[in-house]
């Protein structure tokens, strides 16, 4: 690693539209806080920058969900956000919002400065438009069926299933999120971020400068490069956001996405007005992106060719983007509630902040996605945190206050050579070289941004320490040889304040707690812990510690039946309308060849039975007035076999034959859909002779 200054950190700018869920936290904040605390230890100079991002289509068509002004609607989720993130601890120097005059300024200087360059494309072309709502649809105002997966319900600027980023003119069947409507298209003037330009040395910096990147990273941006850069509208026709800063941009307004990550310098900005500068313009400063993997282009490839195309700014040495976080099983989802809300966890577990660092960390979604479990959550809590690390640091210290009323012992090595003290010296040596090791890989997994690894070797010293214990059995040793137990009860004690040293990034809580039991704020040690990245001396022989307290406690059946009862009444949020419509989507369009192809005609179901083995498909005879066929067909769950006799049905007659779980079936009986997913037959109002055709 070279040696930077400075560190610039940055988290993405959750946008203000909900409340704070695991899945942000485990995705980019807490991996963030956690590397922002470890180089503060290490005496970093370091800003850790992160606010709302108050612009774009989420606030947009979430305030009109809610019926309030994007105003409203900011202010409100901004308060909830800030005040949830502090209440968890997490450590940002700033927490911004993209709705400050300091950002609106930086922003319009930012767009200027690339103008004044000449860089921009000004172009007017037909966008759609809904006519109804007096709107053009950019981004998530405009659904349709992607071209990629034909998922009926991909935005006009990414396709949430197959994540192929899309723009609206792509999307079959495109229709207004507002409205419904089918959209028309109108001339609009926007400019156009030359993303092309810059395909050449963002292959060089990127592809080439920065093997380095986590391969999640690297492949998602080598696969952009590959297919080729295009130019990228910057402007939008809204009426909430950035002005476009020029006289003939009457009603524009910066795309969310452009003036998103200028947020970050912005905030810089505000926290420390006369000396951002050196945050994001000196070459020794290290710029680093913490992000989830939906938004690895823009800070791999797009910002960074605006922050070249601005000129004097530093470039992201590294995104250690994540990938997502499910829960029980499932994606997380604001839409449908399904999430685990912050400030829900705050309320309902008060006290248990670290508990949920831990968790997020041991399951963290680096190299794949990964789930949260209430039931892991315990398990990890009660036999990892509270067994292993709570359990150690509590028998130091009450063995401590047993036989040595609180004081440290003994700092001397000990003397002699009989075989119980060679056994004792052997087992200190053996201790204190797997402590060491262990945090050696911590900070060496700290540092390549592995936190998942870092905490498990943070945990280790437990482990090691438990062992030591265990190996020694001070306890026995007391009625022979008090020396001894002072000696091994003094480096006890050395391993818990080193403990609480390697907890200090990943669970503050607990080691402040530890601090409180030594009775020293272990200031001398700190640094020359992290500088070493060895154990360190903690507390000199005769301190006097303070009273032991318990750690962490145990996660009790209850308290976890209470939160998958609280998952399991969280009701689905309202949509708006026209994306929630269960109406599916029109397919595309066929001409009547296509049509004509298809043999539908009506039967009548003269037999009906279950089939076997399976409890979705009846086998039926119909007579189709050619001598009669057999059709299997899967209603099982909607229709019994006697209520089916003599309905009359519709059929496709020239279908293919097909054997099912070893029956051929001659046909395919029509069915309709209801909303709930519940099948009806579709059969003719009045009664027709069996192998009539339908046309
Ligand atoms: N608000 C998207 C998101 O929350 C966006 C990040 C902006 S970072 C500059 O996923
Ligand atoms: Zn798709």
């Amino acid at each position: 690693m070279t040696n930077f200054k400075r560190y610039t950190l940055t988290a993405a700018l959750p946008y203000a539209n909900g409340p704070l869920h695991i899945g942000h936290i485990a995705g980019a904040y807490l991996p963030a806080d956690t590397y922002a605390r470890y180089l503060r230890l290490r005496g970093e100079d370091v800003a850790f920058i992160c606010g709302s991002d108050e612009h774009g289509v989420a606030i947009t068509l979430g305030a009109r969900k809610e019926g309030v002004t994007p105003r409203a609607f900011v202010d409100k989720y901004h308060q909830l956000m800030k005040k949830a993130f502090e209440d968890f601890g997490i450590s940002f120097d700033i927490y911004s919002r993209t709705s400050n005059p300091v950002h609106y300024e930086t922003a319009q200087e930012f767009f200027k400065t690339i103008y004044d360059k000449d860089l921009f494309i000004e172009e007017t072309s037909d966008q759609y438009y809904d006519e109804q709502e007096g709107i053009f649809l950019a981004d998530r105002y405009i659904i349709g069926t992607c071209p990629n997966c034909s998922n009926p319900n991909a935005y006009g600027d990414q396709c949430e299933k197959c994540g192929t980023s899309l723009s609206p003119k792509q999307l079959i069947n495109p229709r207004s999120t507002v409205s419904g409507n089918t959209p028309v298209l109108k001339p609009t003037k926007h400019w156009y971020f030359p993303l092309d330009k810059f395909e050449g040395w963002l292959k060089e910096w990127l592809i080439e400068g920065h093997k380095d990147w986590k391969t999640n990273v690297y492949g998602q941006c080598k696969s952009w490069l590959d297919q080729g850069l295009q130019p990228r509208s910057i402007t939008r026709d809204l009426d909430w956001g950035i002005p476009v800063p020029l006289p003939d941009a009457n009603g524009k307004v910066l795309y969310v996405w452009f003036d998103a990550p200028i947020g970050y310098i912005s905030a810089t900005k505000e926290w420390k007005p006369n000396d951002w500068q050196k945050y994001w313009k000196d070459p020794e400063t290290r710029l680093i992106h913490f992000i989830g993997k939906d938004n690895i282009v823009f800070h791999c490839i797009i910002f960074p060719a605006m922050l070249k195309a601005a000129g004097e700014y530093i470039l992201p040495d590294n995104v250690p983007a994540n990938e997502f976080l499910n829960l029980e099983g499932e994606k997380l989802s604001t839409s449908r509630n399904h999430a685990v809300w912050l400030h829900e966890y705050l309320q309902d577990l008060p006290g248990r902040r670290d508990e949920l660092r831990y968790v997020l960390t041991s399951i963290s979604p680096e190299t794949k996605d990964a789930d949260f479990t209430w039931k892991d959550y315990q398990q990890k809590v009660n036999s990892e945190m509270v067994s292993i690390l709570g359990n150690f640091v509590n028998r130091v210290m009450v063995l401590t206050w047993k036989y040595f009323d609180g004081k440290v012992p003994s700092e001397h090595e000990l003397p002699g050579t009989d075989d119980r003290r060679k056994r004792v010296l052997s087992l200190y040596t053996q201790a204190h070289t797997d402590l060491d090791k262990a945090v050696k890989d911590m900070a060496d997994a700290l540092k390549n941004f592995r936190f998942r690894e870092a905490q498990f070797q943070m945990l280790n010293l437990s482990r090691i320490g438990n062992k030591f214990l265990a190996d020694t059995e001070p306890w026995k040793l007391a009625k022979e040889d008090m020396e001894a137990v002072g000696c091994i009860l003094n480096y006890a004690l050395t391993i818990v304040g080193n403990i609480a040293l390697a907890m200090e990034p990943f669970l503050p809580d607990g080691a402040a707690s530890i601090c409180k039991q030594l009775s020293s704020d272990l200031k001398q040690s700190r640094k020359n812990f992290w500088e070493k990245e060895a154990m360190v001396h903690i507390v000199p022989q005769g301190h006097s510690l303070g009273k032991a307290e318990l750690l962490y406690r145990n996660v009790e059946d209850t308290e976890i039946e209470k939160q998958t009862e609280r998952l399991k009444k969280h009701q689905p949020v309202v949509q708006a309308a026209a994306i929630d419509n269960p109406v599916k989507p029109l397919k595309p369009e066929i001409v009547f060849d296509d049509f004509a192809k298809l043999d539908i005609r009506i039967g009548t179901v003269t037999a009906a039975e279950k089939m076997e083995k399976s409890n979705k498909l009846l086998k039926l005879r119909v007579n189709d007035g050619l001598g009669g066929r057999t059709i299997l067909s899967g209603i099982a769950l909607h229709y019994t076999p006697e209520e089916m006799i003599g309905k009359q049905v519709t059929f496709i007659a020239n279908l293919a034959p097909r054997k099912m779980m070893g029956t051929e079936s001659q046909g395919m009986i029509l069915m309709a859909e209801d909303k709930d997913g519940k099948l009806k037959l579709v059969s003719p109002i009045d009664e027709v002779s069996s192998g009539s055709q339908v046309s």
